[in-house]
């Protein structure tokens, strides 16, 4: 490939747009506003981070692109219910999420819950569809995706993460819940596309474990820095939010520079495990940067 990852990103972004917005039902179809906040839950201008590492760890181990297309689109709208739950009164209680009005706040909470209800069927619904895998991918993408959802991955990290409102924890406590609430789905996407890879060697697939696992937790950890230091309109989400919720963060209990150095740590941990990939890793080393050095 001639051009850098970087170049090709909005290609990615439109690609998966395109099929997330074949995937939802059309707003005209009933019940109108279910579908209506589905698409905005979802349609409504994220960064697309958790696609663009299936896409990029597909071009790491040369997976045909529309082979990474179930995956990336299952995996967003998956993303984008979690937000809506998670902006809901009842959890972080959010009026503002990628610079426009929560779903709860531009429909009603009952809405929301649905518009997030269905999302996570559909994604499986996108998945079981995959079109082409070696066998047993889809089935492989489903466990691994519901697995990183569930009590012991997204959902559990999300109740530890409630629960230690007010409270302190330890290093470890603290990445342990951000690689359940925010890495395993991180991880996810790219583990995704090494089940799609016919015949990755066991070394390959732990290097991009690890990587995986790294960028997740770093990713909540510079979630955590943005929203003591960004500015609302640029974040899109409301600046200083932890810290009214009394939030158990990385800055909380350590501060912002030990919070930078983490994630730099784990940035140079991850990058390590990519070595072994060489150039074909640029677009992965790409994200890995951006996700530690994001403005948003
Ligand atoms: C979805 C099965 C399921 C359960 C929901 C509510 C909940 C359980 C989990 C919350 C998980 C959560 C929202 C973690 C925070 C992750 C995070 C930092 C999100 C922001 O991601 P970005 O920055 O957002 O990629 P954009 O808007 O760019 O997509």
């Amino acid at each position: 490939m001639s051009d850098s990852f970087e170049d090709r990103i909005a290609s990615y972004t439109a690609r998966v747009d395109q099929g997330l917005d074949a995937a939802l039902p059309l707003a005209s179809r009933s019940p109108e506003r279910l579908h209506d906040a589905m698409r905005y839950a979802v349609l409504n201008g994220g960064k697309r981070v958790r696609p663009l590492l299936v896409y990029a760890t597909g071009e790491c181990l040369n997976v045909a692109t529309n082979l990474l297309d179930a995956p990336a689109v299952a995996i967003e709208l998956i993303h984008a219910f979690s937000l809506v739950h998670d902006d809901l009164p009842a959890m972080d209680n959010d009026d503002l999420r990628r610079g426009k009005p929560t779903v709860h706040k531009q429909y009603d909470e009952a809405t929301a819950i649905l518009a997030a209800d269905a999302l996570q069927p559909l994604a499986f619904s996108v998945l079981a569809n995959v079109q082409g895998a070696p066998p047993g991918a889809a089935i492989q993408l489903v466990r691994l995706i519901t697995d990183a959802c569930g009590s012991t991955g997204m959902t559990g990290g999300q109740s530890i993460d409630l629960a230690a409102e007010g409270t302190a924890l330890s290093a470890a406590e603290l990445e342990h819940m951000y690689s359940l609430k925010t890495g395993a789905l991180i991880h996810a996407s790219v583990v995704s596309a090494c089940l799609l890879s016919n015949d990755l060697p066991a070394a390959d697939a732990d290097a991009l474990d690890r990587f995986g696992r790294g960028i997740g937790t770093a990713f909540q950890i510079k979630d955590d820095i943005l929203d003591v230091e960004g500015d609302t309109q640029v974040i899109g989400k409301t600046a200083g939010s932890d810290a009214s919720l009394n939030k158990a963060t990385y800055p909380a209990m350590f501060g912002i520079e030990a919070s930078r150095k983490r994630c730099d740590e784990l940035l140079a941990d991850a990058l390590g495990s990519l070595e072994r990939f060489g150039d074909s890793a640029a677009p992965l080393r790409w994200l890995a940067h951006y996700i530690v050095e994001r403005a948003r």
